[in-house]
């Protein structure tokens, strides 16, 4: 099991055994193999409001930790709060996940949408409710804008769920746009962002 640190009081982490298969990647002609890469952090952010949301936040981080190429680094407490969106749904738990990857920005989302689907994700409305999300929220300081990939995150600045378990295990992660430290961006936040939150571990 590749969860190299824990965090505080997170004996879930320990008890994680499971094993996952991983798909294998073919790599287009040209690009450096992921063996061939040097490895760098990013943080995904992991949040879930239908069925047992700790429990698959959980096994989200199991299987991200289980993926080819990728270590989760340090994990945050798990926070309960309102959903941001349509109106009517459950409350979400959120957490932030530090990761070291020698996947490319898209290989790394790749795993991501793939747990997703792994873990029965159906697709609904946008913002809707969801059995398990994982976004990339940043990656080794890099700023990309594609059709199918935004980093950062477009909305982490705003919104408590993702800057407070980050700000927790990576006070000085940087926001490449913005120009500031994670715990810069927490600071920032309007106090209902972070008052909401409801740390359950
Ligand atoms: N995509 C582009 N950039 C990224 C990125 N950095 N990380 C694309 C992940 N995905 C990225 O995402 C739609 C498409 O965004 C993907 O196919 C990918 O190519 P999705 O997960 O299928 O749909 P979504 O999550 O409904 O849309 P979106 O716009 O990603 O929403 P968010 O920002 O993920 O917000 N309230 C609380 N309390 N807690 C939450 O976690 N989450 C959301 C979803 C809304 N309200 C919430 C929470
Ligand atoms: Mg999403």
């Amino acid at each position: 099991m590749k969860i190299i640190e824990g965090g505080r009081g997170k004996p879930w982490l320990s008890r994680l055994s499971l094993r996952f298969p991983t798909s294998s990647r073919t790599m287009p002609l040209g690009f450096a193999a992921p063996t061939e890469r040097k490895p760098v952090i990013a943080y995904v952010g992991l949040g879930a409001n239908l069925g047992e949301p700790e429990k698959q936040l959980t096994e989200a981080l199991a299987r991200l930790a289980a993926a080819e190429e990728v270590e989760v680094l340090k994990v945050s407490g798990f926070y309960r709060n309102p959903p941001l969106g349509p109106p009517g749904q459950p409350w979400f738990v959120n957490a932030v996940a530090k990761v070291r990857t020698r996947l490319s920005p898209e290989e790394l989302l790749r795993v991501l949408k793939n747990i997703e689907q792994a873990m029965g994700r159906v697709t609904r409305e946008r913002w809707g409710p969801r059995e398990i999300d994982l976004d990339l929220l940043l990656y080794n300081g890099e700023v990309l804008s594609g059709p199918d990939l935004t980093v950062p995150h477009p909305e982490m600045q705003h919104r408590g769920f993702v800057l407070v378990p980050l700000a927790e295990i990576a006070p000085l992660a940087w926001h490449p746009v913005l120009k500031k430290t994670a715990a810069e961006l927490e600071a920032m936040l309007p106090p209902r962002e972070r008052e909401c939150l409801e740390k359950l571990t």
